[in-house]
């Protein structure tokens, strides 16, 4: 029996669902604007356990934010300090080895590594810490850097992006985060973060990294002065360049367990905080939008495989809830987690694997300890 929707317009995107039609602008607009919150998520559940069953990912993880002086300034940014000031700091390459070592006793499968744009910085640190944290951890996977810092030590460097790409990849990058692209709306870039980016280079320096065979994450970040359209239009651009990288690709991709149709594994929706930062005004996202973003998201990249419920930006009750409404990962358990919290997140500063575990098990779901390119580890059978 067909699902009874509380808003009758969603039952011809019900019919896409089933169809597997894509879905348009006018129908993300829809998505967003109905308040009838347990049909969208219905949908993307129906989305989701087609391509995952029951299985809720994570991974664990380790975060290393190298330093918090950056340039750029971004308003929305709580994490990024002038050099000079109090809070701020850089690790050198021996710092970042000692807390390595610190946790070297841990089962940690991935590295995610990001910092802010510190011109005090050669380029050689940058290989030289990718280098340096191969050597202590052989067997975990580097996810670093974001498009703006890419764009960043090219500039830096004098080497096209490709080049930087290929020398990143040289010194061990595996894989690289989403973040950067925030919202992809020159309005919003004008009045949020003019210093950066646009999305023009964002997109360009992402279809190179996929084409170098270095799969990445996205990113939104919502719930501050963003459109509805402006989200919609942020997903279908991101679709859009999954489509062309699945095709500039084909063979190097797609070879991954889950048959990844292009550069970009998993998309995580981030929620905007504003404490410490210049938008001290703007309330908390709700449940409510929270909950809509991350259905909406599974329902209009139809051709990303993961969709993460990041529990550091939305807490860990939510992000349970999530698996129900299109997410299928929870990303990591993560010690120390800065960006976030420096913004005023009243999530945990990290989860056990036990918790993580308990988490996922007690929403219906099988939890499933994967790596950064969604292999599992340490299955018990
Ligand atoms: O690009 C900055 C965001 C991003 C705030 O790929 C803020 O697995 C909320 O990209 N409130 C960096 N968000 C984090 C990121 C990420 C996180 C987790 C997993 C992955 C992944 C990527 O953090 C930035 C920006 O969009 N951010 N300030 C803030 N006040
Ligand atoms: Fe710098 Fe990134 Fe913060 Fe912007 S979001 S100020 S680029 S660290």
């Amino acid at each position: 029996m067909q699902w009874q929707f509380a808003d009758k317009r969603l039952e011809k995107i019900y019919d896409k669902v089933e169809q597997k039609t894509r879905l348009s602008k006018e129908d993300g607009l829809l998505l967003f604007e109905t308040f009838d919150l347990n049909g969208v998520g219905m949908l993307a559940n129906k989305v989701r356990e087609r391509l995952h069953g029951k299985k809720a990912f994570y991974i664990y993880n380790q975060h290393i934010n190298y330093t918090n002086i950056c340039k750029n300034r971004c308003l929305f940014c709580a994490y990024a300090v002038d050099k000079g000031e109090a809070s701020s700091y850089s690790w050198d390459i021996k710092e970042i080895e000692k807390r390595l070592m610190d946790r070297i006793d841990e089962p940690i499968n991935e590295l995610h590594i990001v910092g802010g744009l510190n011109p005090d910085l050669p380029f050689s640190y940058f290989t030289d810490l990718l280098k340096a944290v191969k050597k202590i951890r052989p067997n975990a996977k580097i996810k670093a850097f974001t498009c703006v810092e890419i764009d960043y030590l090219s500039n830096l460097s004098g080497l096209s992006v490709d080049e930087t790409i290929a020398a990143l990849k040289e010194a061990g990058l595996d894989m690289m985060p989403g973040g950067g692209a925030e919202v992809m709306s020159e309005r919003v870039r004008k009045k949020l973060f003019p210093k950066k980016m646009g999305k023009e280079r964002w997109l360009e320096i992402m279809e190179a990294v996929h084409r170098a065979g270095i799969p990445s994450n996205a990113t939104i970040l919502y719930g501050h002065i963003e459109t509805i359209e402006e989200r919609v239009e942020h997903l279908i651009l991101l679709r859009e360049l999954q489509d062309k990288t699945y095709m500039l690709n084909k063979t190097a991709l797609s070879k991954t367990p889950f048959e990844r149709k292009g550069g970009f594994s998993a998309f995580i929706p981030l929620a905007f905080h504003s404490a410490n930062t210049k938008l001290l005004h703007i309330p908390s996202t709700t449940a409510f939008d929270d909950l809509k973003m991350v259905a909406i998201s599974r329902l209009m990249l139809d051709n990303f495989p993961h969709i993460k419920a990041y529990w550091v930006m939305i807490g860990e009750k939510l992000a349970q809830v999530a698996l129900n409404y299109g997410a299928d990962d929870l990303d990591g358990t993560i010690i120390e987690e800065r960006i976030t919290h420096t913004a005023g997140a009243k999530s945990a500063k990290g989860l056990t694997r036990e918790f993580m575990e308990d988490m996922i098990k007690s929403a219906g779901f099988t939890p499933i300890e994967r790596d950064s390119f969604y292999g599992e580890v340490n299955v018990k059978h």
